[in-house]
C-alpha cells in the first residue's frame, strides 16, 4: 500500500517547506524531517543534489519515490492519503477547479510577486504567465473572497494549503495589497490546529535564523 511507505520530509527554515510542513500535519501522517541548513551548505551535498539537483527544499521521499516542487509535493500526498479527504478524486467534476487553483500559485501567482518585489515590468505582458499585475489582482480577490470558507466550497483542500500559504506569504511581505479578503482568509487559515502545530515546530528554528 502505497500509505506504508516510509516519508522523509526535506525541510529547512524559512523557505517554501513551511507549506509542505503543514500538509503533513493536515493529513496527520507519520514522517520523518530531514532539516537542512542552507547557511552550512547542507542543501549543496551531493547526496542532497542526487534527489533535488537544484539543490532546493522541499522534497520529500517516499519509498523509493522522489517528488519535489511545494504544489507537487502537495497534490501527490493528497493523492497518496486519500481518507483525509483533501483532494477531490480523479472522476470528480470539481477535479478540474481543483488543480486549477492548486497549480495557479507556482505557475501564475508567484512569477507576478518575484516581478512585483524586483519591480520588473515586461513591455510585453502576453509573454508573463500572469499577464499583469493589474490583470491578476481581481481574479485573485474574486477566488479568495468566493471562498466560503475555503476554495472550493465547505470542504478544505490542498488548494487551501498551496494558495492560502501564498497569500500569507504576499501579505505578510507586503506584496499583496492590503485588503479585508485577504486578512478573513488568514485569518481562517491560522486556526487550522495543523498550520498551528506546524509554525510550532517551526518556531524555534525560525527564530535561530533570524537570530542569525
Ligand atoms: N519551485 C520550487 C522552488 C523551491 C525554492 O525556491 N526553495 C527555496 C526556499 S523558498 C530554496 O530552497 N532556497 C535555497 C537555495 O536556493 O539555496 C518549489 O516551488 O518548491
Amino acid at each position: 500500500m502505497i500509505s506504508d511507505r516510509k516519508l522523509t520530509f526535506y525541510h529547512a527554515i524559512p523557505s517554501r517547506s513551511s507549506t509542505v510542513h503543514w500538509m503533513l500535519h493536515e493529513l496527520g501522517i507519520e514522517f520523518d524531517v530531514k532539516m537542512l541548513d542552507f547557511r552550512k551548505g547542507e542543501g549543496q551535498t551531493s547526496e542532497y543534489l542526487a534527489i533535488n539537483p537544484l539543490g532546493k527544499v522541499p522534497t520529500i521521499v517516499h519509498g523509493d519515490t522522489v517528488v519535489t516542487e511545494a504544489a507537487a509535493i502537495c497534490c501527490y500526498l493528497a493523492d497518496a492519503y486519500p481518507e483525509a479527504g483533501l483532494a477531490p478524486a480523479a472522476d470528480d467534476p470539481i477535479r478540474g477547479e481543483y488543480l486549477r487553483w492548486l497549480f495557479f500559485s507556482p505557475a501564475t501567482i508567484e512569477p507576478a510577486f518575484i516581478d512585483r518585489v524586483r519591480q520588473y515590468e515586461a513591455e510585453d505582458c502576453s509573454q508573463n504567465s500572469y499577464r499583469n499585475w493589474e490583470t491578476l489582482m481581481p481574479i485573485l480577490l474574486d477566488v479568495v473572497g468566493k471562498a466560503d470558507p475555503w476554495v472550493l466550497g465547505q470542504k478544505f483542500t490542498t488548494v487551501d494549503v498551496v494558495l492560502g500559504a501564498t497569500i500569507r506569504f504576499g501579505c505578510m511581505f507586503g506584496i499583496l495589497p492590503k485588503d479585508p479578503v485577504f486578512e478573513a482568509y488568514i485569518v481562517r487559515i491560522d486556526a487550522r490546529p495543523a498550520y498551528q502545530r506546524a509554525q510550532e515546530l517551526d518556531a524555534p528554528y525560525f527564530a535561530a535564523a533570524m537570530a542569525g
